[in-house]
């Protein structure tokens, strides 16, 4: 029996699906989502596995211009995942805008490995608008085969499965067989508190929030966690807390719901504030909390 395994990579502009799509390939909610854009940080990886092949498949931050130290390493992972791709996903959505990183682009349309450009978000659109869209980008993207997909209702998506199974190159597997993704559980705690926060407080505070799991202590029936909140102004600290500590009680309970599903297990969350000014432009903190490459 061949075998057959490879990285399979996802970048695009921000807020097109990317993650949706991976969580709908990997069929796990490893990525968090949500409808503003930076949501997705760091590289995320979700491995699916079969007797005869092995796909890693790459979720990345969306296409930026950085504009601090965060965002610099948030490009970092674009830049890594060009890198080591057997198969390259550029999602698109119906009526976006250009890349705006015009060297990202030419890597695309210039790629020596196989390019699969992905038309998603085909539920919101008329069939009239999708045709035309599907021209467009067959024309600005000549190397690639075009898929139309939702990834939302993931209608289309086992076509694509198909199509990155026949492009896989033979190979032995990368990660043992039983491995679901490169990141920690303490990972995916840390991320579905910042998708509470993202989903929950406005403006610049879901951009200025990181944060850090202490304690992650998993017993036979239940997974104790402890947390902090990091924000880089007293203000934000706050903010964040609510009135008697309201708001940050609700994203412990909407956080602990969705760990309890993951884990499946009963989960207990204690969450903490502190203010760590300017985290987002600091290289140590920075390399802390996982943004080094
Ligand atoms: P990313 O920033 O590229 O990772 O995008 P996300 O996966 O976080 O999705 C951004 C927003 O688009 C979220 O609100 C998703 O629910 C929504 N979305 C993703 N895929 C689809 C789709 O196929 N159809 C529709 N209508 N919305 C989608
Ligand atoms: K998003
Ligand atoms: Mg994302």
């Amino acid at each position: 029996m061949t075998h057959k395994a490879g990285f399979v990579n996802i970048i695009g502009n921000p807020n097109v699906g990317k993650s949706t799509l991976m969580n709908a390939l990997v069929g796990e909610k490893l990525s968090i989502i949500t409808a503003k854009a930076q949501t997705t940080r760091h590289r995320i990886l979700g491995i699916v596995n079969e007797d005869d092949y092995q796909i890693v498949f790459s979720d990345t931050p969306g296409i930026l211009k950085p504009a601090y130290e965060l965002q610099s390493s948030m490009m970092d992972f674009v830049k890594s995942a060009f890198e080591d791709a057997d198969v390259l996903i550029y999602m698109v959505e119906v009526g976006e805008k250009e890349l705006k990183n015009e060297a990202f682009f030419k890597r695309i349309i210039h790629s020596e490995i196989p390019v699969i450009l992905l038309l998603n978000k085909i539920d919101k659109s008329s069939q009239e608008e999708v045709e035309e869209k599907i021209e467009y980008w067959k024309n600005k993207v000549p190397n690639a085969e075009v898929f139309v997909i939702s990834a939302l209702e993931k209608f289309n998506v086992p076509a694509v499965f198909e199509k990155i199974k026949e492009l896989l190159p033979e190979g032995p597997a990368f990660y043992p067989k039983d491995q679901l993704t490169d990141k920690p559980e303490r990972f995916f705690v840390n991320e579905k508190i910042r998708e509470k926060i993202l989903m929950h407080y406005k403006k610049e505070i879901p951009y200025s929030v990181e944060v850090e799991t202490e304690e992650f202590i998993e017993e036979e029936n239940i997974v104790r966690i402890r947390s902090i909140i990091m924000v880089e102004r007293e203000t934000q600290k706050g903010i964040i807390i609510g009135h008697k500590g309201s708001a940050l009680k609700r994203v412990g309970a909407e956080a602990r719901k969705d760990l309890e599903k993951f884990f499946e297990k009963k989960v207990f969350i204690e969450l903490y504030v502190k203010v760590n000014k300017n985290w987002r432009s600091d290289k140590t903190q920075l390399k802390r909390f996982g943004y080094n490459q």
